[in-house]
Protein backbone atom coordinates (compact mmCIF):
# COMPACT_ATOMS: atom_id res chain seq x y z
CA UNK A 1 0.00 0.00 0.00
CA UNK A 2 0.93 3.24 -0.40
CA UNK A 3 1.85 6.03 2.56
CA UNK A 4 0.88 9.23 2.13
CA UNK A 5 2.16 11.74 5.01
CA UNK A 6 0.65 14.70 6.21
CA UNK A 7 -1.81 17.20 8.26
CA UNK A 8 -5.16 17.44 7.85
CA UNK A 9 -5.19 20.90 8.07
CA UNK A 10 -3.32 21.07 4.90
CA UNK A 11 -4.97 22.39 1.42
CA UNK A 12 -2.49 20.42 -0.24
CA UNK A 13 -2.45 17.56 1.66
CA UNK A 14 -6.43 17.59 1.10
CA UNK A 15 -6.03 17.28 -2.71
CA UNK A 16 -4.28 13.70 -1.96
CA UNK A 17 -6.33 12.28 -0.01
CA UNK A 18 -9.55 14.26 -1.86
CA UNK A 19 -8.11 12.10 -4.98
CA UNK A 20 -7.35 8.56 -3.62
CA UNK A 21 -11.06 8.78 -1.97
CA UNK A 22 -12.21 9.39 -5.09
CA UNK A 23 -10.52 6.78 -7.33
CA UNK A 24 -10.70 4.23 -4.40
CA UNK A 25 -7.04 3.92 -4.09
CA UNK A 26 -5.94 2.69 -0.62
CA UNK A 27 -3.44 4.35 1.45
CA UNK A 28 -1.51 4.36 4.95
CA UNK A 29 -2.09 7.83 6.73
CA UNK A 30 0.91 8.78 8.88
CA UNK A 31 0.05 12.18 10.57
CA UNK A 32 2.67 15.16 10.64
CA UNK A 33 1.55 17.53 12.73
CA UNK A 34 3.08 21.05 11.43
CA UNK A 35 2.20 22.80 14.32
CA UNK A 36 4.27 21.02 16.17
CA UNK A 37 6.96 21.39 13.65
CA UNK A 38 7.15 17.40 12.45
CA UNK A 39 8.01 18.62 9.02
CA UNK A 40 11.62 20.34 10.31
CA UNK A 41 12.87 17.54 12.00
CA UNK A 42 15.93 15.92 10.17
CA UNK A 43 14.08 12.35 10.14
CA UNK A 44 11.01 13.83 8.34
CA UNK A 45 13.95 15.66 6.01
CA UNK A 46 15.72 12.19 5.08
CA UNK A 47 12.43 12.08 3.08
CA UNK A 48 11.66 15.09 1.87
CA UNK A 49 14.41 17.87 1.87
CA UNK A 50 12.47 20.53 1.59
CA UNK A 51 10.90 19.29 4.71
CA UNK A 52 7.04 19.77 3.40
CA UNK A 53 3.95 17.82 3.09
CA UNK A 54 2.29 16.07 1.48
CA UNK A 55 4.60 13.21 0.43
CA UNK A 56 4.26 10.53 -1.16
CA UNK A 57 5.82 7.10 -0.34
CA UNK A 58 5.13 3.99 -2.88
CA UNK A 59 5.49 0.31 -1.45
CA UNK A 60 9.21 0.62 -3.12
CA UNK A 61 10.44 3.06 -1.22
CA UNK A 62 10.14 6.04 -3.93
CA UNK A 63 9.09 9.00 -2.59
CA UNK A 64 7.42 12.14 -4.36
CA UNK A 65 6.66 15.76 -3.19
CA UNK A 66 4.75 18.51 -4.41
CA UNK A 67 0.71 17.86 -4.22
CA UNK A 68 -0.13 18.38 -7.50
CA UNK A 69 2.66 15.69 -8.72
CA UNK A 70 1.03 13.38 -6.29
CA UNK A 71 -2.41 13.63 -7.97
CA UNK A 72 -1.51 13.80 -10.87
CA UNK A 73 0.94 10.59 -10.58
CA UNK A 74 -2.56 9.02 -8.58
CA UNK A 75 -4.75 9.82 -11.30
CA UNK A 76 -2.67 9.17 -14.36
CA UNK A 77 -4.54 6.50 -16.42
CA UNK A 78 -7.97 7.69 -14.82
CA UNK A 79 -10.76 9.95 -16.92
CA UNK A 80 -9.31 12.80 -14.07
CA UNK A 81 -6.28 13.32 -16.48
CA UNK A 82 -7.75 14.10 -19.94
CA UNK A 83 -6.21 12.04 -23.12
CA UNK A 84 -6.65 15.42 -25.97
CA UNK A 85 -2.98 16.81 -25.23
CA UNK A 86 -3.83 20.60 -25.04
CA UNK A 87 -6.97 19.84 -22.25
CA UNK A 88 -3.72 17.78 -20.30
CA UNK A 89 -1.74 20.77 -20.83
CA UNK A 90 -4.96 23.17 -19.73
CA UNK A 91 -4.77 21.03 -16.34
CA UNK A 92 -1.30 21.84 -15.81
CA UNK A 93 -2.16 25.78 -16.41
CA UNK A 94 -4.62 25.80 -13.74
CA UNK A 95 -2.46 23.45 -11.74
CA UNK A 96 0.62 25.86 -12.04
CA UNK A 97 -2.33 29.12 -11.37
CA UNK A 98 -2.86 27.32 -8.42
CA UNK A 99 0.93 27.34 -6.86
CA UNK A 100 1.44 30.62 -7.95
CA UNK A 101 -1.15 33.19 -8.40
CA UNK A 102 -4.01 31.45 -5.88
CA UNK A 103 -2.61 29.33 -2.65
CA UNK A 104 0.33 32.11 -2.21
CA UNK A 105 -2.75 33.94 -1.09
CA UNK A 106 -5.78 32.27 0.07
CA UNK A 107 -3.87 29.24 1.61
CA UNK A 108 -1.41 31.96 3.26
CA UNK A 109 -4.18 34.38 4.43
CA UNK A 110 -6.47 31.34 5.93
CA UNK A 111 -3.52 29.94 8.01
CA UNK A 112 -2.68 33.17 9.55
CA UNK A 113 -6.59 33.88 10.02
CA UNK A 114 -7.52 30.40 11.39
CA UNK A 115 -4.12 28.65 12.41
CA UNK A 116 -2.39 31.51 13.88
CA UNK A 117 -5.45 33.75 15.06
CA UNK A 118 -4.71 36.87 12.97
CA UNK A 119 -1.57 37.81 15.04
CA UNK A 120 -0.97 41.73 14.91
CA UNK A 121 2.71 41.22 13.71
CA UNK A 122 1.08 39.35 10.54
CA UNK A 123 -1.98 41.77 10.15
CA UNK A 124 -0.79 43.70 7.02
CA UNK A 125 0.62 40.69 5.63
CA UNK A 126 -3.10 39.18 6.02
CA UNK A 127 -4.86 42.48 4.13
CA UNK A 128 -2.03 42.45 1.61
CA UNK A 129 -3.65 39.03 0.37
CA UNK A 130 -6.92 39.86 -0.24
CA UNK A 131 -6.75 41.32 -3.64
CA UNK A 132 -4.84 38.50 -5.05
CA UNK A 133 -7.01 36.71 -3.68
CA UNK A 134 -9.67 37.44 -5.10
CA UNK A 135 -8.29 38.35 -8.51
CA UNK A 136 -7.49 34.20 -8.85
CA UNK A 137 -11.25 33.42 -7.80
CA UNK A 138 -12.29 35.98 -10.30
CA UNK A 139 -10.60 34.60 -12.53
CA UNK A 140 -12.08 30.73 -11.59
CA UNK A 141 -15.11 32.33 -11.71
CA UNK A 142 -15.22 33.50 -15.22
CA UNK A 143 -14.31 30.30 -16.54
CA UNK A 144 -16.86 28.36 -14.49
CA UNK A 145 -19.72 30.48 -15.70
CA UNK A 146 -18.73 29.19 -19.03
CA UNK A 147 -17.99 25.22 -17.92
CA UNK A 148 -19.08 23.43 -15.17
CA UNK A 149 -15.34 22.38 -14.43
CA UNK A 150 -12.48 24.12 -15.09
CA UNK A 151 -10.37 22.73 -18.18
CA UNK A 152 -13.95 21.42 -19.74
CA UNK A 153 -17.75 19.82 -18.77
CA UNK A 154 -15.44 16.87 -16.81
CA UNK A 155 -14.05 16.74 -13.94
CA UNK A 156 -9.87 16.67 -13.89
CA UNK A 157 -7.02 16.76 -11.02
CA UNK A 158 -7.41 20.81 -12.16
CA UNK A 159 -10.44 21.17 -10.10
CA UNK A 160 -8.86 18.94 -7.54
CA UNK A 161 -5.88 21.54 -6.74
CA UNK A 162 -7.99 24.19 -7.07
CA UNK A 163 -10.84 22.97 -4.48
CA UNK A 164 -8.72 22.36 -1.95
CA UNK A 165 -7.91 26.07 -0.56
CA UNK A 166 -11.14 27.64 -2.64
CA UNK A 167 -13.84 25.56 -0.74
CA UNK A 168 -12.33 27.28 2.71
CA UNK A 169 -11.18 30.44 1.09
CA UNK A 170 -13.80 32.32 3.82
CA UNK A 171 -11.17 31.32 6.56
CA UNK A 172 -8.87 33.22 4.71
CA UNK A 173 -11.28 36.00 5.17
CA UNK A 174 -12.74 35.72 1.61
CA UNK A 175 -16.31 36.04 0.86
CA UNK A 176 -17.16 33.74 -2.03
CA UNK A 177 -21.06 34.66 -2.18
CA UNK A 178 -20.37 37.02 -5.63
CA UNK A 179 -18.81 33.90 -7.30
CA UNK A 180 -21.71 31.86 -8.43
CA UNK A 181 -19.99 29.96 -10.64
CA UNK A 182 -17.81 28.99 -8.13
CA UNK A 183 -20.85 28.30 -5.75
CA UNK A 184 -21.84 25.73 -8.26
CA UNK A 185 -19.09 24.05 -8.80
CA UNK A 186 -18.28 23.46 -5.01
CA UNK A 187 -21.71 22.17 -4.71
CA UNK A 188 -21.01 19.60 -7.84
CA UNK A 189 -17.94 18.65 -6.50
CA UNK A 190 -19.46 17.72 -2.90
CA UNK A 191 -22.07 15.57 -4.49
CA UNK A 192 -19.15 13.81 -5.89
CA UNK A 193 -19.06 9.41 -5.13
CA UNK A 194 -16.57 9.07 -2.76
CA UNK A 195 -16.44 13.12 -1.58
CA UNK A 196 -14.74 13.08 1.39
CA UNK A 197 -14.43 16.36 3.51
CA UNK A 198 -11.50 17.82 4.72
CA UNK A 199 -11.29 17.12 8.23
CA UNK A 200 -11.65 13.41 7.12
CA UNK A 201 -9.02 11.20 6.63
CA UNK A 202 -9.22 8.42 3.86
CA UNK A 203 -11.82 5.59 4.40
CA UNK A 204 -9.25 3.21 3.16
CA UNK A 205 -6.69 2.79 5.08
N1 LIG B 1 4.07 23.43 -3.23
C1 LIG B 1 3.86 22.50 -2.15
C2 LIG B 1 3.57 23.28 -0.89
C3 LIG B 1 3.55 22.37 0.32
C4 LIG B 1 3.45 23.17 1.60
O1 LIG B 1 3.65 24.40 1.65
N2 LIG B 1 3.13 22.44 2.66
C5 LIG B 1 3.02 23.07 3.96
C6 LIG B 1 1.70 22.70 4.59
S1 LIG B 1 0.38 23.29 3.57
C7 LIG B 1 4.13 22.52 4.85
O2 LIG B 1 4.48 21.36 4.76
N3 LIG B 1 4.74 23.35 5.69
C8 LIG B 1 5.81 22.89 6.53
C9 LIG B 1 5.76 23.48 7.87
O3 LIG B 1 4.91 24.34 8.11
O4 LIG B 1 6.60 23.13 8.69
C10 LIG B 1 2.74 21.51 -2.49
O5 LIG B 1 1.87 21.86 -3.28
O6 LIG B 1 2.76 20.38 -1.98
Amino acid sequence: MITLYGDIISGNCYKTYLIANLLDIPVHWVNVDIMAGEAQTAKFQQKNPNAKIPLLELEDGRLLSESNAIINYLADGSALIPQDQFLKAKVLEWQFFEQYSHEPFIAVARFINKYQGLPAERKAEYESKQAGGHKALSIMDKQLQKSDYLVSDQLTTADISLYAYTHVAHEGGFDLTPYSGINAWIERIRSLPKYIGMSLKPEHQ
